[in-house]
């Protein structure tokens, strides 16, 4: 049914490229054809972004495009606003902050407004990043803010996650989540023209050495920039291609590729399950004074 569009998008066409997306997230009949005809292209690196609100994120991204685009690399770049379905405010400042790259022809940019999926990333997400990974980009860049369980699910996506924190973080690190650190594969401490930086890396470089993990033997998993000015993107560009090319990195692969099937498969299984709906079967059932809960869950075996 979509085969010529998908045709279309395998040679990066960028407007038959929106449209596949568009369909899968509309979850139009026959959007798995789609699916499963562009996603199969695991080699191509997902890099995944995030950290809280304001941090530089996408002005992060915006200088890493230029890295890869003057490689001669292809760039798609999904940005993600899980906190709110209904502010576009921040989809806006990232369509600002991106804008010399938007008509460039080796760059696609999108943006994907949560849609109340309850704190996670996008119900889509998994989906259209493996979409795009099929459409002839050399590498696929996810940025979410991070608040909730985005940055835990972003980890979940991507083959590498980049935490991006502010100077004036060092105040809260102590108290941020367990879940959020493990999450990261590599922190970097933008806006590194503000006084406090040098001593936040170290203290950051200091909390992840206590912590025994062995993946932060290697201190450049700690890194800074001033992305507005795009000091220190080369450098971070360079960390997260050797992070890529790791030893092990095949069975991580291996471990996303099964941690995604489990939520693809969960979703699918769950698809005609719904709070609303179980309340009205149970306030039903009731009424006949014999409801039984294991008995009523058996519907959905
Ligand atoms: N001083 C300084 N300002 C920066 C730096 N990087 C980004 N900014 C500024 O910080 C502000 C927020 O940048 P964004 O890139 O929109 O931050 P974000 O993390 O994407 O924000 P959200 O997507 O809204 O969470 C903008 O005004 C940027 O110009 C930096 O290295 N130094
Ligand atoms: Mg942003």
């Amino acid at each position: 049914m979509f085969e010529e569009l998908i045709k279309l998008a395998i040679t990066s066409d960028k407007r038959s490229i929106a449209r596949c997306i568009s369909l899968v997230e509309n979850e139009v009949d026959g959007y798995e054809e789609i699916t499963s005809m562009l996603a199969s292209k695991i080699d191509v690196p997902v890099i995944g972004i995030t950290g809280p609100p304001g941090a530089g994120k996408s002005t992060l991204v915006d200088a890493l495009i230029g890295e890869y685009v003057h490689q001669g690399k292809r760039v798609a770049v999904v940005c993600i606003d899980p906190s709110s379905p209904f502010n576009m405010g921040a989809l806006l400042g990232d369509r600002i902050r991106m804008s010399k790259w938007y008509n460039h022809e080796d760059v696609f940019i999108r943006s994907l407004a949560s849609r109340g999926a309850l704190g996670g990333l996008h119900p889509f997400a998994i989906e259209i990043t493996d979409l795009l990974r099929g459409c002839g980009f050399d590498v696929v860049i996810v940025e979410t803010v991070g608040v909730g369980q985005s940055e835990i699910e972003i980890a979940g996506l991507a083959d590498v996650t980049l935490l991006v924190l502010v100077p004036e973080a060092g105040d809260e690190i102590q108290f941020m989540k367990a879940g959020l650190m493990e999450a990261a594969s590599m922190f970097v401490v933008n806006k590194a023209d503000r006084s406090g930086a040098d001593k936040f890396a170290s203290l950051l470089k200091a909390m992840l050495h206590a912590s025994g993990d062995l993946r932060y033997n290697n201190q450049s998993v700690v890194l800074k920039t001033i992305a507005s000015k795009g000091d220190g993107i080369a450098e971070l560009k360079l960390a997260v291609d050797q992070l890529l090319l790791k030893d092990g990195n095949t069975e991580r692969k291996i471990a996303l590729l099964a941690r995604r099937a489990f939520k693809l498969i969960e979703k699918k299984r769950m698809a005609d399950v719904n709070s609303a709906n179980l309340l009205e079967q149970i306030k039903k059932g009731l009424e006949s004074n014999s409801f039984n809960l294991y008995k009523f869950i058996k519907n959905y075996n």
